[in-house]
């Protein structure tokens, strides 16, 4: 008592009984489809300003009686607020709005050991920015990065009966973390995906993917698994395929080709096939489309064949619900595209829910997916391209199954600085060390000098991505023109943005900036420009949706990006809408 009530004087250098850091990569496991016992719902709830919790250690409180405490309290993790999980808690109360900091959530779950499946492991879908998790008093672990999952074992803390798991989750925004402290879209707090409970047996897969041999061939599939036990061989079952193969695993692991003459899966034929590989008495399933993906001179190929990207960008972001995504909004969110005539989304600015990627498998929609390595990072901080490097990692094992994934991308818009030329090459190299099968870009930059297309990133990438808002924040649309005439990439470029804020609300302005007639006229002109420029074999402009920010705070935004081609309602459309469609059809 008397050592917490001494951390409560000190400003930083209070004691943790723990080393930060143990929950990454290494700690996932295979989950997509595996049977799980949900923890969301109400949980015990406390916004923490002055880290009074980890000064004082709640963690360590046990739920005693009121009456027989010997302590005062300044937390009870027992009783008070609550919140749903998932949720962000700005959404939950006004008062919570603009909290930046720590915030404690407790729950009590029920656990009764089984012979068959002794281990237990806690998946948190995301939680926006650190989290640190403990069992039953202990530490079990911390996780960096808001949008990736979180995968920690409890075998060894739980016990029979009632457990207690608290979580204190802090959204700062940090100088050293990924993104940096300065972002345009709004930070939101919170766990905001699903917790969710494991039970495995002690031999279990721990990752697995399955992907189609890149040579064009069409007729290998590559197995990649790892797996926890001493098993020499696992088994693969494709039904629809007749397949059924023995995989030989050698000190748990395995890279294993075979013959198999999957049809291959496209935006016009999105085929998925059922997966499934058992491993003693652990099996999961998988829902997989194979396809292949190159870049052949300025050529992005799918299946061999010239693909144009006809995209949207997205923010996962809601008027209600913040960051937390329901079915409801997803199969909206697709629709929407679909109505677009699109065949590709940008998932801006950091890994969206998985739920998100497998839907674009089903829809047939291709996605760059990406990392929040956004505006001022710290690129000469070791540990900032540690925590960008771990991102990445998390993302590419959750989502490698997923055909719709055609491009990662490391990085938006920062200026072209040897320290991040190191950092960003890096990230690239890990990538395609990592994933052979899929893309690599960033949105790189301009020279505004010179107006061409410059970046020393580009060497690195497969696609070069950029930004570009003439017409809106570059005032000068004929600089565009020279652009183009002044570049000659060899390699394909995509807009990855491009656009211009529409107001429609009350007293909308009727012309000028901030009108929709404005916007319209943004993507007429830039329409009528990109589809001259042969190399550019995509775009998404930004962006689907208005989304909240509280950096946009002029009569019009109050608080929102209005840039979307749909307004926050997500019903209301704005004229561009039907410009950026019309477009799209005609392809
Ligand atoms: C950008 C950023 C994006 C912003 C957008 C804007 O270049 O990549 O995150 O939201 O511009 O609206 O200014």
């Amino acid at each position: 008592l008397a050592e917490n009530a001494l951390n409560c004087l000190h400003d930083e250098n209070y004691d943790l009984p723990f080393n930060l850091q143990n929950l990454n990569h290494e700690t996932m496991i295979f989950s997509a489809n595996r049977p799980a016992i949900s923890l969301d719902g109400d949980w015990n709830f406390a916004v923490d300003l002055l880290d009074t919790g980890l000064r004082q250690k709640w963690f360590e409180m046990l739920p005693t009686k009121q009456q027989d405490r010997i302590e005062p309290w300044d937390y009870d993790p027992y009783q008070g607020e609550t919140i749903p999980v998932p949720s962000c808690w700005q959404m939950q109360k006004e008062k919570w709005y603009f909290f930046e900091g720590s915030a404690w959530y407790t729950k009590q779950f029920t656990y009764t050991k089984s012979q068959d499946k002794p281990l237990t492991f806690l998946k948190i879908g995301a939680a926006q920015y650190e989290c640190k998790i403990f069992l039953n008093n202990k530490y079990i672990g911390n996780h960096y990065g808001g949008s990736t999952p979180i995968f920690a074992e409890l075998t060894e803390n739980l016990k029979e009966g009632t457990n207690t798991l608290m979580i204190c989750v802090n959204n700062t925004r940090t100088l050293d973390r990924v993104p940096m402290r300065n972002t345009d879209w709004f930070n939101y707090g919170g766990i905001y995906r699903e917790v969710e409970l494991f039970h495995l047996p002690q031999e279990y897969i721990k990752s697995f993917h399955i992907y189609l041999k890149p040579d064009s061939k069409y007729n290998t599939l590559i197995v990649k698994v790892t797996a926890h036990g001493h098993a020499k061989d696992a088994l693969l079952s494709i039904d629809e395929l007749g397949i059924k193969q023995t995989i030989p695993i050698t000190h748990g692991e395995t890279l294993f080709e075979f013959n198999a003459l999957p049809e291959l899966w496209s935006p016009d034929f999105p085929k998925l096939y059922q997966v499934k590989l058992t491993y003693q008495n652990d099996s999961v399933t998988d829902f997989v489309g194979f396809r292949q993906v190159e870049v052949r001179g300025t050529e992005i190929l799918l299946n061999s064949r010239p693909v144009f990207l006809k995209g949207i960008s997205v923010h996962e972001d809601d008027l209600l619900l913040g960051k937390v995504v329901t079915e409801k909004d997803l199969h909206r969110r697709f629709k929407h595209a679909k109505e677009l005539g699109c065949n590709y989304m940008r998932f801006a600015h950091y890994p969206h829910h998985e739920k998100a990627v497998q839907l674009a498998d089903h829809y047939g929609i291709l996605l760059w997916a990406e990392i929040p390595v956004y505006w001022a990072i710290a690129f000469d901080n070791h540990a900032t391209l540690k925590d960008a490097k771990n991102q990445l990692l998390e993302l590419i094992i959750r989502d490698m199954n997923r055909a719709s994934v055609i491009i990662w991308s490391i990085g938006n818009e920062n200026a072209d600085t040897d320290e991040r030329l190191h950092f960003m090459s890096s990230l690239a190299k890990m990538a395609k060390d990592y994933d052979p099968t899929r893309l690599v870009s960033a949105a790189c930059l301009i020279n505004h000098s010179n107006n061409t297309i410059e970046d020393r990133l580009t060497e690195y990438l497969d696609v070069i991505g950029i930004n570009e808002y003439y017409g809106w924040y570059e005032e000068n649309f004929n600089d565009l023109i020279e652009i183009g005439k002044n570049s000659n990439p060899d390699k394909p470029v995509i807009i990855s943005e491009m656009g211009a804020d529409g107001y429609i609300g009350p007293n909308k302005p009727m012309s000028g900036f901030f009108s929709e007639m404005y916007m319209t006229e943004v993507y007429e002109k830039q329409i009528a420009y990109l589809k001259c420029l042969s190399y550019v074999k995509g775009i998404s402009p930004w962006i689907l949706y208005d989304f909240r920010v509280e950096r946009r705070q002029n009569i019009y935004q109050q608080g929102w990006n209005l840039k979307g081609l749909i307004a926050n309602d997500k019903k209301t459309k704005k004229q561009a809408f039907s410009v950026l469609s019309n477009f799209y059809q005609s392809l």
